[in-house]
């Protein structure tokens, strides 16, 4: 579940075959929402990735993928599986509605429907979505700096790993790290010192464009960003660019080996689009891909390669 300021505008997304159906739970929303709509199953999965709706209105009978599959597909995602489903459909019989219930979702309502009715019923919905995200905002966030926790992090990264894989795109992550950072609280103090990496972490932050980017503190003083379809040359670009953003800071580090102002070493690597197996130790073994571990660890090489070549300085490569 990213984490993201609450939006203005609750987003819905209306699900369903029949172009007349979508249209008339449009009108019924079409004030105070933000509404999306799809008339496949597949449709509605992407969308439902891409635009993090806070609900989904979701018609059962659908030609090729119906909506439980839909369902179950949102469930099993860890980016969806937060996204209430309230089923819409024409037969309401037990054994459909059982089986809508225990796939996960919300909520059923039977066509034709209320207008009234199916506003109210959406409304506490959204109101309970909002609860949610809330506390699930509070457990994912860095207690010291705001921004997001390595708990998250983890979570995500398998997350966007796994999509990279299925989807054949790039994927990759920066490994960020204070310059000589003990010197810093030794020389300035260990509350100025929490103050820095509050600032640090904050530029970090907001070096991120994209909705899918995602930074993390990630222990101590070394952050990490998590960068969904971006690949080494995209990454570097990034990484140049926060280590300058850091340094225009201009926090004053007097006893910094590097530089007069705090600044931060930088390791990326990145997941190409295809991967490819890597050669195998032992002769025998079937070849194996290249892992999420290998990933980070791959990150980090690059970081320590930084930190001797001199720091202040970016490294990468691909996996
Ligand atoms: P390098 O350039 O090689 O990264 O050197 P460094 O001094 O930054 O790295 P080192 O790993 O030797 O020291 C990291 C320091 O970061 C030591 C630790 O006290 C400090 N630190 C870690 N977490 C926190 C924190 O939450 N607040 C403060 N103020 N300091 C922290
Ligand atoms: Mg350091």
């Amino acid at each position: 579940m990213p984490i993201s300021a609450p939006a203005i505008k609750p987003k819905i997304l209306i699900v369903d075959d029949q172009p007349i159906n979508v249209q008339a739970l449009h009108q019924v929303f079409a004030d105070g929402y933000q509404i999306f709509m799809a008339t496949r199953g597949e449709q509605a999965l992407s969308v439902c990735a891409s635009k993090q709706p806070d609900l989904v209105l979701l018609d059962v009978e659908m030609p090729g993928m119906d909506g439980f599959e839909v369902c179950e597909r949102l469930r099993a995602d860890p980016l969806t599986r937060d996204i209430p489903v309230i089923f819409v459909t024409a037969h309401r019989d037990e054994a459909s509605e059982t089986r809508g219930l225990e796939l996960g979702a919300v909520d059923f309502i039977s066509k034709p429907f209320n207008p009234n009715i199916v506003r109210a019923r959406v409304k506490t919905q959204l109101t309970l979505k909002a609860q949610a995200d809330l506390l699930r905002s509070w457990a994912y966030l860095d207690g010291l700096t705001g921004i997001c926790n390595r708990r998250h992090f983890d979570e995500q990264l398998k997350a966007e790993w796994e999509r990279s894989l299925r989807e054949k795109t790039p994927l990759s992550v920066l490994m960020l790290d204070v310059d000589f950072f003990k010197r810093y609280n030794d020389r300035y103090g260990h509350q100025e010192g929490d103050k820095c990496l509050r600032l640090v972490a904050c530029c970090i932050q907001s070096s991120l464009k994209r909705p899918a980017d995602m930074a993390a503190r990630y222990g101590g003083e070394e952050f990490v960003c998590l960068l969904p379809n971006t690949d080494l040359e995209g990454a570097m670009q990034l990484a140049h660019a926060v280590g300058q953003s850091v340094m225009d800071l201009s926090i004053p580090h007097s006893d910094s080996l590097v530089a007069p102002v705090i600044t931060i070493s930088i390791g990326a690597c990145a997941k190409p689009a295809e991967l490819t197996s890597v050669v195998p130790h032992a002769a025998a073994q079937e070849p194996t891909p290249p892992s999420l571990e290998d990933l980070m660890r791959k990150a980090d090489g690059h970081l320590y390669a930084a930190k001797v070549a001199g720091r202040n300085k970016a490294l990468g490569g691909v996996l």
